[in-house]
């Protein structure tokens, strides 16, 4: 796909074991939760975000949020994750949310695409930790021709141009595929600039 880098282990053991350290301080202070389809059905992925927005959706819509559904702020997005930005992206401008994805055995995400934010001219920056996943990508119109991709630890993949607006999404994890994480699961971080 036109846009779409895979950095493929891109982190290295340590730098994996920093980062799932410092999302483990982010999940304590904005627990994970299951969002809400529109339809009022919860989904199997679980997620938090640090930065400036969260993610949230309940029967009302999907949306960016400066509070987690609990009360106050989203905390900081951690300089190990920030510092893959800077690494790819550059300095010019820092991403105001860290969506953070976890996924258990039979958690999936279905194709969908994120425009939900301000200006599709900066990439969204994915960081796949712990177990592989099936990533599925397609074009830009749904229902057009998708590819699936291996996603393992520590491989970075980075969404600009056209891939920017492509359907994507989760068909399955891969259980026992890692050991980063001692009860297993995969946990995606996604930065995005918002607004
Ligand atoms: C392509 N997350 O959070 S990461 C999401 O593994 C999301 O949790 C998946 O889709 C996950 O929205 C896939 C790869 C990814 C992330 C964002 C994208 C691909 C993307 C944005 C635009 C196009
Ligand atoms: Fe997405």
């Amino acid at each position: 796909m036109n846009g779409a880098t895979l950095f493929s282990g891109l982190l290295d053991g340590a730098d994996q074991a920093r980062i799932i350290d410092d999302i483990r301080r982010v999940v304590t202070a904005a627990p994970l939760f299951s969002p809400l389809t529109p339809w009022g059905k919860p989904m199997s992925v679980r997620m938090t975000s640090a930065g400036k927005y969260g993610w949230f959706s309940d029967r009302k819509g999907y949306r960016y949020t400066d509070r987690h559904p609990q009360g106050g702020t989203w905390p900081p997005i951690p300089a190990s994750v920030l510092d893959i930005w800077g690494r790819l992206v550059g300095s010019e401008r820092t991403p105001d949310c860290c969506l953070v994805n976890f996924y258990t055995d039979g958690a999936r995400m279905g194709l969908h695409q994120d425009r939900d934010e301000a200006d599709f001219r900066w990439p969204v920056l994915s960081v796949s930790l712990g177990d592989d996943a099936r990533f599925r990508i397609g074009t830009t119109t749904r229902g057009g021709p998708t590819e699936s991709v291996r996603l393992r630890s520590g491989d970075v993949l980075q969404l600009g141009g056209e891939a920017r607006l492509a359907y994507h999404g989760i068909d399955r994890i891969m259980p026992g595929t890692s050991s980063l994480l001692p009860k297993g699961g995969r946990i995606n971080l996604t930065m995005r600039v918002v607004d």
